[in-house]
Order: C-alpha cells, then sequence, then structure tokens
C-alpha cells in the first residue's frame, strides 16, 4: 500500500512537471523585426523583443540616422505598407538616438505580440507623420 501511493505521487510529479514544461515552452521567447528604409532615409537595422519574465524588453539598432537626431519609435498596429495601413500606436518605445533605443514593456511578450505587428521609427516629433523605417514583427 505504502508502495502504491509513492508511486502515485512520483506519477504525480512527472505529469505535474510535464505540463510546466510543455506551458513555458509554448510562450515566446524573443521576437524580431527587420527595420527598413523609408522614404529614401537610408535608415534600417533590427529590433528584438525579448521575454524577460512578465516583461518585455525591445531593443532598437538601425544605422543611417542623422547625428543628433532623436526620432519617436513605436510598435504599431497594422503594416508598414503602404503608409496608409499603419494602425495605431500599441506600445510607445523611447526615441532613438545614436541608432540606439531600449524599452521595458510591462507586459508579458505574448500580449505585446497579440497586439502590436510592427515597429515604425518616425522622423522627428515635429515630423511624425514622415516614415523614416519599418518592419513587420515575426
Ligand atoms: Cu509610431
Amino acid at each position: 500500500m505504502k508502495r502504491s501511493i509513492s508511486l502515485l505521487a512520483l506519477a504525480a510529479i512527472i505529469i505535474t512537471s510535464m505540463g510546466i514544461a510543455t506551458g513555458a515552452s509554448m510562450a515566446p521567447k524573443s521576437a524580431s523585426a527587420n527595420l527598413k528604409a523609408e522614404h529614401g532615409s537610408k535608415e534600417s537595422g533590427t529590433a528584438t523583443l525579448s521575454a524577460v519574465g512578465a516583461k518585455t524588453k525591445v531593443v532598437v539598432s538601425v544605422s543611417g540616422e542623422p547625428a543628433g537626431a532623436s526620432q519617436p519609435a513605436h510598435i504599431h498596429s497594422g503594416k508598414c505598407n503602404p503608409d496608409s495601413a499603419l494602425g495605431g500606436v500599441v506600445y510607445p518605445l523611447s526615441n532613438v538616438v545614436g541608432g540606439k533605443s531600449t524599452t521595458w514593456i510591462s507586459a508579458p511578450l505574448a500580449t505585446v505580440l497579440s497586439k502590436g505587428t510592427v515597429i515604425n521609427i518616425h522622423k522627428s516629433k515635429t515630423e511624425i507623420a514622415k516614415y523614416v523605417a519599418c518592419g513587420t514583427i515575426k
């Protein structure tokens, strides 16, 4: 009797741990976007989204940003092209300065991916309607 109980306990532990492992592997760990130059900006690069617990770290790295520029960047819904297909801002990102931007979003990566579809960089705060780079999150 004692032995059958411990076997049952062992089976329960194995099944539970398998469930936890399956759940962990289903949650996305990272995603990225190829940021392509738009409207002759010559600005392109990558964005990497990483799951860090319940938060998401977004790192943007581009080359070709004009010196001294501070460019607004966001995760948007919609598509990169044409411009009219771009949806609203889902998560704002830190401005891109010197080709770099790092943002911590207080939401899990799975949530970010369920709402946002592209990363878009704008020319400047005053020329927000001009897009210099955009990429689909994959
Ligand atoms: Cu934007």
